[in-house]
């Protein structure tokens, strides 16, 4: 008899998936042939049906993908609602022009971005002006520290209340920025593998190789991902200059009084423009503004072949 179910792609390890099933069991099974390629390739996250052949042996395959909401690159994940962007006050240094990546690659899919700070207990000077940086561009932040305990209620009240009834998140950013660690303290029965901080390359080694997603209960999903050091826009597409200014909404709501009507917010001229206006008076973030111009330049000079 052959039967089809319907699920989400939890895990993926050389080939093989786990999924779990709306009826709740999790299924160990390939995929077909043609969704191995890459535009078609199954991504952690996605919705599946998964068609059951009791007959053969072996014949648990994925034999559809369902329509997605997102895809992304980095995370390499499907169907996020909510991108947790995680990084330390200090050790490692967090460099923000790659966590505006993040919050405009959220941002341009239609995700929430949260910013969570770690490691406060390193540097409370540090995670506190970069709590203040991502506060004014109205982005949901938190500081935290596993040492103190710091913001660790604050952070897990959120995920509650949020990440529930079918809603997907993740948790992005740098290796070593204290991920794991930080979903295991949340969540105490994830017990994930963390990695102590190699003094040489500050970063943590023997750490998270694969996304994994986990059931936090009432019906939510946070993943764990593997940490990456750089997102190259000028490489890979993840939206046009043209998408740019909607990606970044705090430096768009304060672009509405520029001389020129197609100002691009790049120049630092006060009299032409409410944006460069708008930094000089406190009201953007100069590091945001910076992300903004350096992406705007990359996208702009970008050859599409
Ligand atoms: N001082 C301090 N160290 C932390 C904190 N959170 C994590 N770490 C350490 O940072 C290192 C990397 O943590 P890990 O969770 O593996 O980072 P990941 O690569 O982002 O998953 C480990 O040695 C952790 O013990 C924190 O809040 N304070
Ligand atoms: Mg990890
Ligand atoms: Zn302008």
């Amino acid at each position: 008899m052959v039967n089809e179910k319907e699920g989400k792609v939890i895990k993926g390890l050389g080939g093989l998936y786990e999924v779990k099933t709306d009826g709740g069991e999790v299924l160990f099974c390939r995929a077909k042939g043609i969704l191995k390629r890459d535009e078609e390739k199954v991504l952690i996250g996605d919705r599946v049906v998964v068609r059951i052949d009791d007959e053969t042996p072996d014949s648990i395959v994925i034999s559809g993908i369902l329509p997605r909401k997102c895809a992304l690159i980095r995370p390499p994940m499907s169907n996020l609602d909510y991108l947790f962007i995680v990084f330390a006050a200090a050790k490692p240094q967090p460099v923000l022009e790659t966590v505006d990546k993040l919050t405009a690659i959220a941002y341009h899919n239609d995700i929430t971005p949260v910013i969570v700070i770690t490691k406060s207990d390193m540097s409370r000077h540090a995670a506190d002006e970069f709590a203040s940086v991502y506060k004014k561009a109205g982005i949901p932040t938190f500081v935290t520290s596993t040492q103190t305990e710091e913001g660790l209620s604050e952070l897990s009240e959120y995920i509650k209340s949020y990440v529930k009834d079918g809603a997907t998140a993740a948790f992005a950013g740098a290796s070593g920025v204290g991920k794991s660690t930080l979903m295991n303290a949340l969540f105490p029965n994830l017990s994930l593998s963390t990695g102590e901080i190699s003094r040489k390359i500050e970063r943590g080694k023997h750490t998270t190789r694969h996304v994994e997603i986990f059931d936090i209960g009432n019906g939510g999903f946070l993943a764990d991902t593997p940490g990456f050091s750089l997102i190259d826009f000028a490489r890979f597409d993840f939206f046009t200059v043209e998408e740019l200014l909607p990606a970044f909404p705090d430096v768009m709501a304060h672009g509405n009084a520029c001389r020129y009507a197609d100002c691009a917010h790049v120049g630092e001229g006060v009299e032409d423009c409410s944006v460069a206006r708008a930094k000089e008076q406190g009201d953007i973030s100069e590091s945001r503004l910076d992300s903004y111009r350096s992406i705007y330049k990359t996208l702009k000079n970008k050859i599409n072949y």
